[in-house]
């Protein structure tokens, strides 16, 4: 494998073709991916293309910058190919880790153009936050996959430096940890609170619908911006410019309070506990539990923790009528009614009780999903027979492969191999055929949004190695 090109340069400056293409042409084309080998150099490419320096970006063109839980997963992607391009994209991201112990989701690249995304770093103003790194950064936190990512980054490459790497982020991961049990979990519950859409990595899902109702916003307002993300994927298959106007109303809310999580309770129009944000805290925990031993440190608070997590999730977010996880909207006092994928999330917890396993699976498998053990198409992101599915929209319906690894690792450590096998085929079969997109047509496979995406890429590297027939 070539060394990457922009290795201990600061690429990306303002004249750089901005195209999403990777590396020698033949390599990135679909129709080229036939079998494992011709995939698996796709990804490699892809990922290659997308190095920074001492980052991924997700995207070329959409998301040049660095982003949180996509460093997390194409971690894992690199501990394949090269390992210490792992512990480099999870040290540079952790580097911007706020005196808090808040991971930004986004760490912005200063040698970009100003526009070259949007909300850019002129519109977050993190320098006026107490606790704020050096380097420009959103306020908001993504899902802390980050853990779970550096102990499969190890378990995939145990040699010295990854040893030494985990020792450098041990104390910050749990300083993460810390500050969403501590500063957000504004229910008193023990479950961390998102304060915007964007925390949870499901933007636009149908989940937030509700919750952000109750935000006051009028699209006309977005005509005061010029949206960077339009300009490259058709405007049907992103949020709303009302969804919009609603982030950057709610980034606007916390930005007052120089994010500030204090007295955000009683204020923030947007306060509601996401089941798959939590079940990654919980699975964080797990993880710590297997990394401490090797950085001298105990488990045990790491083992408590987890179970703490489970229970609460299992307690606060669980509906028994309905056999999944809803996210819980502090401000209106009650669970979301829509079922997205976000309640299968904590199916990643080895944890999570047979009865609340089973009910998943079960969910999994019916048609609002359509999880089998020979499936035509991975998961949607939201429930098919729901009347506001939208096979094109996001996250209102295509397939996403982060979140389909996800489900994947979930039926992995609840005993269904067979299920865990045609999620894999499904996801393999999806690459195969449209490259790797950011997310996926539901039914037809049809690669939407960025071409040459990130994690896309680092994932189909880990179910391409993860052979049951190998
Ligand atoms: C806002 C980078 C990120 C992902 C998110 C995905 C999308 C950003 C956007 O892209 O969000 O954070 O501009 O739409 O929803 O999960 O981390 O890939």
């Amino acid at each position: 494998m070539s060394a990457g090109t922009t290795d201990g340069r600061r690429a990306g400056t303002a004249d750089r073709p901005r195209t999403g293409a990777p590396g020698p042409r033949a390599d990135t084309t679909p129709g080229a991916a036939r079998d494992a080998v011709a995939l698996r150099r796709l990804a490699v490419a892809t990922l290659e293309a997308n190095w920074e320096h001492d980052h991924s970006v997700p995207s070329r063109t959409l998301y040049p910058h660095q982003w949180s839980w996509d460093s997390a997963f194409i971690a894992i992607g690199w501990s394949h190919v090269r390992p210490e391009r792992a512990w480099r994209e999870l040290g540079s991201l952790f580097r911007a880790q706020w005196v808090d112990g808040r991971v930004p989701h986004i760490v912005f690249n200063p040698a970009l153009r100003v526009g070259s995304y949007f909300p850019g770093p002129q519109f977050w103003d993190s320098a006026l936050a107490e606790g704020a790194p050096a380097a420009a950064t959103s306020g908001l936190v993504q899902p802390p996959v980050h853990a779970p990512a550096a102990w499969l980054a190890y378990r995939r490459a145990p040699t010295g430096a990854g040893r030494a790497a985990l020792a450098r982020l041990y104390p910050r991961l749990v300083a993460q940890q810390r500050y969403l049990a501590t500063r957000r979990d504004f229910g008193a519950g023990g479950l961390a609170c998102i304060v915007h859409p964007w925390e949870s990595g499901l933007d636009n899902s149908p989940a937030w619908d509700a919750p952000l109702a109750a935000v006051p916003a009028d699209a006309a307002a977005m005509r005061a911006y010029r949206r960077h993300d339009t300009a490259h994927v058709d405007a049907a298959h992103r949020p709303t410019d009302l969804d919009y106007a609603r982030y950057v109303a709610l980034v606007a809310s916390y930005r007052e309070r120089r994010y500030r999580d204090e007295d955000l309770a009683g204020r923030h129009p947007f306060l509601v506990e996401c089941p798959l944000l939590n079940a990654a805290t919980g699975a964080a925990e797990h993880a710590l539990a297997r990394i401490a031993p090797l950085v001298g440190a105990d488990p045990g608070p790491h083992r408590e923790r987890a179970a703490r997590i489970t229970e609460a999730l299992v307690r606060r977010l669980y509906d028994p009528t309905t056999g999944t996880f809803q996210p819980r909207d502090l401000r209106a006092g009650r669970l979301v009614p829509a079922r997205t994928v976000l309640g299968l999330a904590p199916l990643i917890l080895p944890d999570l009780p047979a009865r609340q396993a089973s009910a998943l699976v079960a969910e999994a498998c019916s048609p609002r999903f359509g999880l089998a053990a020979r499936m035509d198409r991975p998961l949607p992101s939201h429930d098919r027979t729901a009347p506001d599915f939208e096979a094109l929209r996001y996250w209102r319906g295509p397939s996403w492969m982060n979140i389909n690894w996800w489900v994947r690792q979930g039926l992995l450590s609840h005993g269904r191999p067979d299920l865990a096998g045609g999620l894999r085929d499904s996801m393999i079969e999806l690459v195969t055929g449209a490259g790797c997109h950011e997310y996926f047509h539901p039914d037809t496979g049809a690669g939407l949004g960025s071409p040459a995406f990130g994690w896309t890429a680092a994932l189909l590297l880990d179910v391409l190695a993860d052979d049951p027939a190998g």
